[in-house]
């Protein structure tokens, strides 16, 4: 039967489950671009592009081997702006009585996506098979039944689950090397005379370029900067992303994967997330590649299995929370956070060097390592008890990896402990030394790191313990806070009253900028 089958633009992918037993002489492929999905947050306007982009070359790639494709842009006559009215224009112009979809990663399309059916026309009523998406290590059924009969869900279990079932890093039933993770060899300070690797970007075609100007013309008031331009657009592109990390980054992979500098924006991070996360690149293969680099002596054990355990690991296991949480995950608020966003989250103005650094960076490359979420902006926030959904939001937007399946675990529940505990075992909080010992952005910032209290401070400094003071109803009975609550403890009143007057004040200033 002739079955018109759709492809997302996330779903960028030649074994996508939707596509599996396509019939090019029968089947048809749908592929719009539409305005609802630009716009449902405002996107980054270099996301867009990559989407946009990804998605007509692997139309084109399609095309090439025999498939055929309908391929509806964003400018086209008669687009309805949304993925629905898009679908239901296919099956009339097709004539089709069935459609395969691949689910999507996002809650909010997923309940959409079951509603489709009933909204064909009369005359058109075709059913739609919904298929699993398979594109990772981990089903939906074999996450449920890690998670069945746990009291916690901790990501350190869930990896050697993995480690286990896949067999990577592994002898004999052990770990390699004897040890599961090598976490602890991987926060070093970078120091100020290494080296670093000139990564390799990739220069826009002519079909890049009119997709940047499109996006310019449409959604120019969206944040970010639309030039220059690096990211690979196609599968042959992220290929040579994923050869030029293994080989040129991955072996300081684990040294520095915490590392922070000013103006180098990657250091040795794989900037492979946003291929990953939109299909060019499948993880068990990035995986892969890495363990071969190791076999081959070319990478030294504690980079690979700290990258492997960053896909194998946090990947699959944010996913699996995403699905098995949602939709009343996205709502709680454990810490009651009540503050609005700053506006500098937007327009990187503050006299903050750090946040200053990382929003700077998010602008130029809709990208920030890991670190610089979690430690700098993310940090932040939960210091100041910024509202998660406004934090959540901004994370979407601002990132070319940011699908809410991965976004909002990590924000929610890593950077913010708004699920109070599920994911991360205590909030990742720290003062202004934290970011002194990862970085070199305190040297250029007009704060002091080392200062506690009066005008030089580091916010960060009487931020964090305002923030223990504030929460300590929820946080003190945790085991992993007692060092930080006993040194509280011992701090002596007119010092927290001190703080406490410090803190009010830069978070009112703070408010009357936002307002
Ligand atoms: P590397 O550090 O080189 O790691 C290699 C790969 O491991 C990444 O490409 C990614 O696929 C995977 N990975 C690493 N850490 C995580 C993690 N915590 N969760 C899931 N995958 C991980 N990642 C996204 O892909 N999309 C997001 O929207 C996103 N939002 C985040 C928001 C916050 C607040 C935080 C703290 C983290 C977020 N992450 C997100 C996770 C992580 O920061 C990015 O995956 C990573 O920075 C991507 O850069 P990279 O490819 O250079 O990663
Ligand atoms: C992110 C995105 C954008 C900007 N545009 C489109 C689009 O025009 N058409 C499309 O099919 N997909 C797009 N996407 C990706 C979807 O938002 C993504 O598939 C859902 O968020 C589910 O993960
Ligand atoms: Fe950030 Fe504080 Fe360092 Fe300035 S001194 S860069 S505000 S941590």
């Amino acid at each position: 039967m002739k079955t018109l089958r759709l492809v997302l633009g996330d779903q960028l992918s030649r074994d996508l489950s939707a596509l599996r037993d396509l019939d090019p002489a029968r089947d048809v492929v749908l592929m719009a671009e539409v305005q609802d999905e630009a716009t449902y947050v405002r996107h980054h306007k270099q996301k867009i592009v990559l989407v946009l982009s990804a998605m007509r070359h692997f139309a084109r790639s399609l095309g090439r081997r025999g498939v055929q494709v309908d391929y509806v842009k964003l400018d086209a006559p008669g687009n309805r702006g949304s993925l629905q009215g898009e679908l239901t224009r296919a099956v009339q112009r097709h004539r089709v009585r069935r459609v395969i979809a691949t689910e999507p990663g996002e809650w909010r399309l997923r309940q959409a996506m079951e509603a489709w059916q009933r909204e064909f026309p009369q005359e058109h009523r075709s059913d739609l098979e919904i298929r699993p998406d398979d594109r990772f290590l981990c089903s939906h059924e074999r996450f449920a039944r890690w998670a069945r009969g746990r009291n916690t869900l901790r990501m350190e279990h869930f990896y050697r689950q993995m480690r286990h079932e896949t067999g990577w890093l592994m002898e004999a039933g052990e770990p390699l090397g004897g040890r599961w993770n090598y976490d602890a060899e991987n926060r070093k300070a970078l120091p100020a005379d290494l080296p670093l690797p000139r990564r390799r970007r990739f220069r826009p075609d002519a079909e890049t370029r009119a997709v940047a100007e499109l996006v310019g013309r449409r959604f120019g008031d969206h944040f970010g900067e639309l030039d220059p331009f690096g990211w690979a657009v196609t599968r042959r592109g992220a290929l040579q992303a994923l050869q030029h990390f293994i080989a040129d980054c991955l072996p300081r992979f684990g040294d520095y994967q915490d590392a922070m500098k000013r103006g180098e924006d990657l250091l040795f991070h794989a900037a492979l997330s946003p291929y990953l996360n939109i299909g060019l690149l499948d993880p068990r293969e990035v995986c892969e590649a890495a363990l071969a680099a190791l076999e081959r002596g070319d990478a030294p054990l504690p980079a690979a299995e700290g990258f492997v355990r960053q896909i194998l690991g946090w990947r699959e296991y944010v996913r699996g929370i995403y699905w098995r949480k949602m939709p009343s995950y996205v709502r709680g608020n454990y810490l009651r956070a009540q503050r609005p966003l700053p506006e500098f989250y937007w327009t990187g103005e503050t006299e903050m060097r750090c946040l200053r650094e990382c929003i700077a960076a998010t602008r130029r490359n809709a990208y920030a390592h890991h670190i610089q979420r979690l430690m700098v902006t993310g940090n932040f926030a939960l210091l100041c008890g910024v509202r998660p959904a406004e934090v959540e939001e901004w994370y979407l937007i601002v990132y070319a990896d940011a699908f809410e399946w991965v976004e909002l675990p990590n924000t929610h529940g890593m950077a913010l402990f708004a699920d109070g505990g599920l994911l991360a075992s205590k909030p990742y909080a720290a003062s202004g030394a934290y970011i002194d010992r990862m970085s070199d952005y305190c040297g250029a910032c007009r704060y002091d790191p080392k200062a506690k209290q009066g005008a030089p401070a580091c916010p960060f400094n009487y931020l964090y313990w305002d923030f223990l003071m504030r929460n300590e109803r929820h946080l003190a009975s945790n085991p992993r806070m007692a060092l930080p609550y006993s040194a509280l403890a011992r701090m002596d009143a007119s010092r927290r009253k001190g703080i406490r007057r410090e803190a009010r004040e830069f978070l009112r200033a703070l408010a009357s900028r936002s307002s």
